[in-house]
């Protein structure tokens, strides 16, 4: 009789200690890095808080992710024609910003700086970049004028009579019209990703209720709105001007 054929025992054999693993130490990219206190120092802004101006560069240096610290120039008591402010800005308007040892004035030019040195909302092409231009100064000459105006009446800033009211009226209608209909072609301004030229022109907008504007009535610029507001770093006025010194 052939024996029963021996089980095979398996052996323990000591499993071998797998090498400890190399646990590579994060890397924190700029954008998850807290801000450098060169960076904190960097950005001073003067302003107002209730400045539509003055909100646009808050609003860009809160979509740069760039912190910044905030003087609250008084309008009211007249500080922005002081001698220490207008050598700041010339023309005793808010707002003004310090970067570094230069000082910057003129919303749209402090929009252009920003971008240009931060490399952010910028233009990808030089026709691009033509094209934001062209944008913020129409904004300023046929956009802002009329909705600023006419916010300026409603808070009973301004003073004028119907004839005027129905005028920059109607100029800021004719405006969002020619805006309306860029924006039926394309999600943004100028080029597919949104630019200095949207934050300029959202920092107008912004007010248009303000202005008794309804925007409602442009189905492209209310979608436009929306997708701005939804951009990483967007913050209203309210929670980027206060209406004393911030400083950081
Ligand atoms: N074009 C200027 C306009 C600035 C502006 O109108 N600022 C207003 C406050 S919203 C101001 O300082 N007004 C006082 C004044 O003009 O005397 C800019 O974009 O910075």
């Amino acid at each position: 009789m052939a024996k029963p054929a021996k089980r095979a025992v398996k052996k323990s054999v000591p499993a071998k200690k797998a090498p400890p693993k190399k646990v590579a130490k994060p890397v924190k990219s700029p954008a998850s890095r807290g801000p450098t206190s060169a960076e904190k120092g960097r950005f001073t802004l003067y302003g107002f808080a209730t400045s539509g101006p003055t909100y646009t560069a808050a609003l860009m240096l809160s979509l740069c992710k760039h912190p910044f610290s905030y003087i609250h120039v008084n309008l009211r008591e007249g500080s922005h024609k002081q001698p220490d402010y207008l050598v700041k800005n010339r023309y005793g308007q808010v707002p003004a910003l310090r970067d570094g040892q230069t000082v910057i004035v003129q919303s749209a030019a402090i929009l252009m700086h920003l971008s240009e040195s931060l490399g952010k909302f910028d233009a990808k092409t030089p026709l691009e970049r033509h094209r934001v231009r062209e944008w913020l100064f129409w904004q300023w000459d046929k956009l802002s004028v009329p909705v600023f105006r006419l916010r300026q009446r409603a808070r009973g800033q301004r003073q004028f009579g119907d004839e005027v009211r129905i005028m920059y009226d109607t100029e800021a209608k004719a405006a969002l019209a020619v805006l309306e209909l860029e924006l039926a072609k394309a999600e943004w301004v100028v080029g597919k990703k949104p630019t200095v030229a949207d934050v300029g022109i959202y920092g107008v907008l912004r007010y248009a209720s303000e202005a008794n504007i309804e925007l409602g009535h442009y189905p492209h610029i209310t979608a436009w709105k929306k997708r701005f507001e939804e951009l990483p770093g967007f913050a209203t006025p309210e929670q980027l001007l206060p209406m004393e010194s911030r400083l950081i």
